[in-house]
């Protein structure tokens, strides 16, 4: 109770204080004493506003320039190009206006700053120059925006008829990858069939699934069309993929592709980066909880021959697992068993 009164004692002191500085100055405007009390820092905040530019712009550059290899990686997609060119039209066309835009706040900050004997020009309003700085940057928008559209519609469309169909689905917090077997046609899955097992939900009433397979990495043949069958168990998650300039949300219930020609082997891009160890990789860029970091997937990229081998040594995922026959019916047993190798 004390205390409380004590607070509100405070605050009306200190009110009480405000009131009378106020009403002192304002006697003093009345009676022609007002001074402007314009300090020694006003010079020096305007030379800080302008170290800041040239200090910050110098660190920008040198960090842009010495970071270069961090943020270019070599491209290894046909589409990639396109994505790269478009990148870079776009950071030449924001960098200029940024430069320019930057330059212009910290020197008029300085410039303009006040001194007693200049006058402020009364500049009330140009309709040209509102006019222009409309126009100009929703034209040069819009152009960047379309630019990003053709692109976008392409990796998003129907691929072509040839396109090996690899799928991808993230779950928390891995990659699982399925390849539909030789019949070329991956099987349905229904997520209420998900258990420890079968991870997918894959539906083995759809005779498409006997001979799907479920590498631990990705392979890729080089270029031939791939479409990835995108899609996620529990949360969102992204396919990133830079080397390929991929990048695609993993959504649950909502299934999402990208289609693309790899170009670059494995062994050819060891070459090029000088880097022995090097791999193409698939990350997750949707922070999508505490195992975020472990969901990483290797892919090789290498010449369709040695593809087709690979993909002929793969065992099916049905195989793997033959208490899954049980779930197969009974009239489509003889033929899953086939598709499996397992009648041999
Ligand atoms: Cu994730």
């Amino acid at each position: 109770m004390i205390g409380t009164v004590s607070l509100i004692g405070l605050v009306l002191l200190i009110v009480i204080l405000v009131v009378v500085y106020r009403i002192h100055s304002l006697i003093d405007v009345a009676r022609g004493n007002h001074k402007k009390n314009v300090t020694g820092s006003n010079g020096l905040n305007a030379a800080l506003m302008f170290a800041f530019l040239i200090i910050s712009m110098v660190i920008l550059i040198w960090y842009s320039v010495s970071r270069f290899n961090v943020y270019s990686l070599p491209v290894a997609s046909e589409h990639g190009i396109s994505t790269d060119n478009l990148f870079w039209i776009t950071m030449a066309v924001t960098g200029v206006v940024f430069f320019i835009t930057q330059a212009l706040l910290f020197v008029f900050a300085f410039r303009y700053r006040y001194k007693a004997k200049s006058r402020a020009l009364f500049f009330p309003e140009n309709n040209r120059l509102e006019m222009i700085w409309t126009v100009v940057p929703a034209v040069v928008l819009a152009l960047l925006i379309f630019s990003g559209l053709k692109i976008w519609n392409k990796v998003t469309a129907d691929p072509p008829e040839e396109a090996e169909v690899v799928e991808i689905m993230g779950y928390q917090f891995a990659w699982k990858t399925r390849y539909p077997g030789q019949d070329g046609q991956l099987g349905k899955y229904d997520y209420r069939l998900i258990d420890a097992t079968n991870e997918f939900g894959i539906d083995f009433r759809d005779k498409a699934a006997f001979d799907d397979f479920s590498p631990r990495e990705i392979h890729l043949p080089k270029g031939k069309p791939v479409l990835l069958k995108i899609r996620a168990r529990d949360v969102l998650h992204s396919v990133f993929a830079p080397h390929f300039r991929l990048k695609m949300d993993a959504v649950p219930g909502m299934p999402t592709s990208f289609w693309f020609i790899p170009n670059k082997t494995t062994e050819e891009m060891r070459v090029e980066t000088g880097n022995p160890e090097f791999n193409y990789e698939i990350a997750c860029a949707e922070v999508c909880g505490r195992g975020h970091f472990t969901m990483r997937m290797l892919v090789v990229v290498e010449e369709p021959e040695k593809y087709e081998i690979w993909r002929s040594e793969q065992e099916s995922w049905l195989s793997k697992n033959q208490d899954y026959l049980t779930q197969v019916p009974e009239d489509l047993r003889e033929l899953a068993l086939l598709k499996t190798g397992l009648n041999r």
